[in-house]
């Protein structure tokens, strides 16, 4: 198949061949292909078959640039160390649009643009913007192949990088692409860093280390479920598969189809008497999923398994139950943090294979950032690539910085992440990072109640996503940057979903480990001692754990919650639960101006649900 040059007088030397696989058949697919080459005029297409042939060649081409650094291999086999533009470095909130037909259906906690008039802004700065580069063609599909909650999908891009991660984060390659039939629907994803290496008169610019563009554009248009990212090369602005697809797009496809696509990680349980629970959480950016999904019990008995870390799609089967899927492949984990003492299961996870983004190299050729050792290297190259000594007076590692891994390494993965009809949920549970407030646990009254404990959910600002750090925003269901339609009717959905599954609805629970005492330190241990509360909800699921009423939920009877083996003071254990009826009464008043940003489309089961919890306050 050949395509027309989009500027026939150009010097420009451009792809004139799609060079399709020959299984390929699907004319609205290589319709499209040829369209996106025809209006960036890549030199090259090549079509990812996610063979270890391909890996390898990529690779071998990113080393000679000086893209990837290669890893010392006895220290951390066939893994690579990338450093990306210092103005590159995290998820563009300002920059995301959702592009639907009406604006209140993007609703006030989202950017909103025309979908014509941004369709006619994208192709200006799409225009030749692969030039002199190779446009990428990966199929992927989220979610087991064929599986019954799974979807597939095709990123156009301009970055081996995004390639590269979207290998580990998808089931990338020739057995996704072979899926789509005529008959498939799948989700168009066009991904440029906006960096062409060849202008309109065919003059060649040298490369650079990690091309991206000043001028960004996160779109996506729900309506017709595309997706077009302009400018960056980094994390959930380039791996369309993850925050693009599966939760704003996907959010928008589980309303109309009657599910759910969630920020949460799946954990699962298997208590001492050997019986299995399944619970799934909810947490912003950079507030502890990762570890939770990987969390080492420290109380005697329990056993964790990790099905998910971040993103979860929720269905209701045939039995009334809800189902979930990690649709995930790999894990794209915050590093910073992460050590033996606070996630090994992490740390035995990246033992090769891996990709590190913007953390620090040592002398011996393995990566180091803040919290992975207690004892601090004397010397390092920083992720700007600067040398980095103790005293510098400066982070070694962005506190953005990531690593990419698949999956199947982690140690403690669970079969059910291999199943495709999902697992059975019994719990959903709700946390933030909140210094006051919010109890270490509690259990909501019931789903609305539980519903609305999420739709007010809170949390301090993490360096996942441009903004200042610490202050406070609401980010409700942690899907405030991820809700790919109006959260109030996103609120309905979820009101929906509970009148559906009725009394199979999984019971919800809040959660903070993140509340300190007035000289600022964190007043619970976290980490692994988080089992202990993961252990209360188990005991309230069978109904075996006493509770305490408070105004905001049930939290654990005195002597309910397992402290055997901890040194904690009682009064810190007060305080975790403490509630300040002024303070919260303050709370109340930001919820209702909160709720009302959405006027009328706020459901009213929420505003009596804050009427309520108004009056169990005084
Ligand atoms: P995204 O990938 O951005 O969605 O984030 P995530 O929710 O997976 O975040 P992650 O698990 O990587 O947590 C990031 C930070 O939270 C790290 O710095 C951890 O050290 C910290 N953290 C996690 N769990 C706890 C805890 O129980 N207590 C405290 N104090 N910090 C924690
Ligand atoms: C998040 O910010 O919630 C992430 C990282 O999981 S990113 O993929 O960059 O969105
Ligand atoms: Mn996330």
């Amino acid at each position: 198949m050949t395509i027309a040059p989009a500027t026939p007088a150009s010097k420009v030397p451009i792809a004139t061949s799609l060079g399709e696989p020959p299984f390929v058949t699907n004319r609205a697919l290589l319709k499209w292909i040829s369209d996106i080459a025809a209006l960036t005029q890549p030199e090259r297409i090549h079509w990812c078959d996610g063979s270890q042939q391909e890996w390898y060649e990529l690779t071998r081409e990113m080393i000679a640039q000086g893209v990837l650094i290669p890893l010392n291999p006895e220290l951390r086999p066939d893994s690579f160390l990338v450093r990306s533009d210092p103005d590159d470095v995290a998820r563009v909130e300002d920059r995301t649009f959702i592009c639907s037909l009406k604006k209140e259906d993007a609703g006030p906690t989202n950017n909103w643009r025309n979908p014509e008039e941004m369709n006619t802004e994208l192709r200006g700065l799409f225009a030749g913007s692969m030039r002199g580069r190779t446009m990428y063609v990966v199929p992927f599909s989220m979610g087991p192949l064929g599986g019954p909650i799974s979807q597939l999908g095709i990123q156009l891009t301009d970055s081996p990088y995004a390639v590269l991660n979207m290998r580990i984060m998808t089931r990338m390659g020739f057995d996704a692409l072979a899926l789509i039939d005529d008959k498939t629907p799948w989700v168009p994803a066009v991904h440029s860093v906006g960096f062409p290496l060849v202008d309109h008169d065919g003059n060649r610019t040298d490369d650079v280390v990690w091309p991206s563009n000043l001028t960004k554009y996160i779109c996506h248009f729900p309506e017709s479920r595309e997706i077009w990212s302009y400018g960056s090369g980094y994390g959930g602005n380039a791996l369309l598969s993850k925050k693009c697809f599966s939760l704003r797009i996907g959010s928008y496809m589980g309303r109309q189809e009657g599910w759910m696509a969630e920020h949460m990680l799946i954990l699962k349980l298997t208590s001492p008497e050997n019986k299995a629970y399944h619970v799934a959480a909810a947490f912003p950016s950079a507030c502890g999923k990762t570890n939770l999904a990987m969390i080492t019990p420290t109380i005697p008995g329990w056993k964790a398994e990790t099905i998910g870390d971040d993103i979860a799609w929720l269905r209701p089967g045939s039995d009334g139950r809800l189902y979930a899927i990690n649709p995930e492949a790999g894990f794209f984990g915050v590093a910073p943090g992460t050590g033996e003492k606070t996630n090994p299961v992490a740390m035995h996870t990246v033992w090769g294979n891996t990709i590190f983004t913007n953390v620090a190299l040592t002398d011996e050729g393995d990566v180091w950032w803040e919290g992975m050792t207690e004892e601090v290297p004397e010397h390092l190259v920083d992720w700007r690539g600067d040398d980095w000594t103790p005293d510098s007076g400066r982070l070694a590692a962005h506190p953005n910085s990531r690593f990419t891994v698949p999956i199947q390494q982690c140690p403690t993965l669970s079969s059910d992440w291999y199943e495709s009809e999902g697992v059975p949920l019994d719990a959903i549970i709700f946390g933030g990072r909140r210094a006051t407030n919010i109890p270490l646990v509690a259990e909501a009254l019931d789903w609305e109640h539980g519903v609305f404990i999420g739709a007010t959910v809170s949390s301090e600002q993490t360096a996942a996503a441009e903004g200042t750090v610490g202050d406070l925003r609401r980010d409700p269901f942690a899907m405030l940057p991820f809700c790919g339609y109006n959260m109030a009717d996103y609120w309905q959905h979820w009101l929906d979903m509970g009148t559906t599954m009725g009394a199979n609805a999984p019971k919800i629970y809040q959660v903070n480990w993140f509340r300190k005492d007035d000289k600022g330190h964190f007043l619970w241990p976290g980490f692994g001692e988080n089992s202990r509360v993961l252990e209360w909800i188990c005991r309230r699921i069978d109904g075996d754990a006493a509770v305490t009423d408070l105004p905001i939920g049930r939290v654990p009877a005195e002597g309910s919650l397992n402290l055997e083996g901890l040194e904690i003071a009682p009064s810190s254990m007060e305080q975790l639960f403490a509630v300040d009826p002024a303070m919260w009464s303050a709370e109340c008043d930001l919820t209702e101006r909160f709720f009302d940003q959405f006027g009328s489309r706020v459901p009213p089961v929420l505003t009596t649900q804050l009427t309520a919890l108004r009056k169990r306050l005084t």
